[in-house]
């Protein structure tokens, strides 16, 4: 299996950690970044690496046995897909946390940006080597976006948030860098901000993008979503920046399709860009049958090459319980045989 045969099946990053690792409902909490750190783990800090890395050999296994080709760690150390990057940056104050607005609406504490942006040592790079070290399929990592990261911080610093987000977006650049020298397949930055605050990701979005991850030597992933099924649960009609993307320098662009039942059209706004389409909805308890999600594929199939999709559920699997992520991840993959066999006639 290479990363670019025909619908290669995929996870947009994270998978459920065990109730034994995470208490599950500090997850989505507005506690400052390091209280939560403190109170979401389960496991004593002597033996807490031993148990995210085993932890991650679980999530790695679930999706080998679910039939995912590309496969992550499941993001199980960390404690949100965004907060472990963005706290380990120099010129960020954890201890003193800030206020910035959530897309809900919600303000939450977050970093505080004040002084030079500086990524003092890898962050995930031995997350990297510990998936590739445990698997024989292809693997991507995941980062957060520039564009998001800086929407995710409150900025004593710069005095404008574009130039927070370029100063970010070099932190990203030197991570990207390290992780595709480290064995990386595919780098997935995600950004779902781009959704939540349209007019400034026209501003500056794209620069910021490009300036983390332009020509560097590897498959670089853009996510974009409207949010974690279960903590924003208003999808709206279309994206108000996609288009957009078909110009940023990501050779694939991961988005969300089957909870918003969008219409499948909307892949010609990325008609130069390979696409990580998510066809399995994540709000429903319910898991899709293979068939449900085939006709989506063979929908998806009138408006893109299948060589140029790979399919994937609609964002992370984090708050899914893991018996429900693990069958939506096996429906979606059968779904994907199914078309396949269908393409080869
Ligand atoms: N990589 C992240 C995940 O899979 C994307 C989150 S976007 C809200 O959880």
């Amino acid at each position: 299996m290479a990363v670019d045969d025909a619908l290669v099946t995929t996870v947009v990053g994270s998978y459920p950690q065990p109730d034994w690792l995470v208490n599950r409902e500090m997850l989505g909490s507005r506690l400052p970044p390091r209280v939560r750190a403190q109170e979401i783990w389960r496991i004593p800090e002597e033996f807490l690496a031993e148990a995210q890395d085993d932890a991650t050999i679980i999530a790695i296994r679930d999706m080998e046995r679910a039939g995912i080709e590309i496969v992550t760690d499941g993001e199980i150390r960390r404690e949100s897909y965004s907060n472990r990057f963005a706290t380990a940056l120099d010129g960020m104050d954890v201890e003193n946390p800030g206020t910035a607005i959530d897309r809900t609406g919600h303000p939450n504490p977050v970093p505080r940006a004040v002084g030079p942006i500086h990524r003092v040592r890898p962050v995930g790079v031995e997350d990297l080597e510990f998936l590739r070290r445990n698997t024989d399929r292809p693997v991507k990592i995941t980062l957060p976006g520039p564009f998001t990261m800086a929407q995710q911080a409150q900025d004593d610093f710069f005095g404008d948030r574009r130039s927070l987000a370029l100063a970010l977006a070099e932190a990203v650049r030197a991570e990207v860098t390290d992780l595709f020298a480290a064995g990386a397949d595919i780098v997935q930055l995600d950004e779902p901000y781009l959704q939540a605050r349209p007019e400034a990701a026209r501003e500056y979005a794209i620069e910021a993008i490009n300036r983390a991850v332009e020509g560097l030597p590897g498959t670089i992933a853009l996510h974009t979503c409207f949010g974690y099924a279960a903590i924003v649960h208003e999808r709206p009609p279309g994206y108000s920046f996609l288009a957009e993307l078909n110009d940023c320098a990501a050779d694939l662009i991961a988005i969300e399709t089957a909870q918003p039942g969008l219409d499948l059209s909307i892949l010609g706004q990325l008609s130069d860009k390979g696409v990580i389409l998510g066809v399995v909805d994540l709000s429903d308890p319910a898991v899709e049958t293979p068939g449900t999600i085939a006709a989506r594929i063979r929908e998806a199939l009138r408006y893109h090459a299948p060589d140029k999709l790979q399919i994937a559920p609609d964002c992370g699997m984090k708050y899914l319980p893991r018996a429900r992520a693990f069958a939506k991840l096996q429906a979606m993959t059968e779904a994907a045989r199914i078309v396949r066999a269908e393409l080869a006639g």
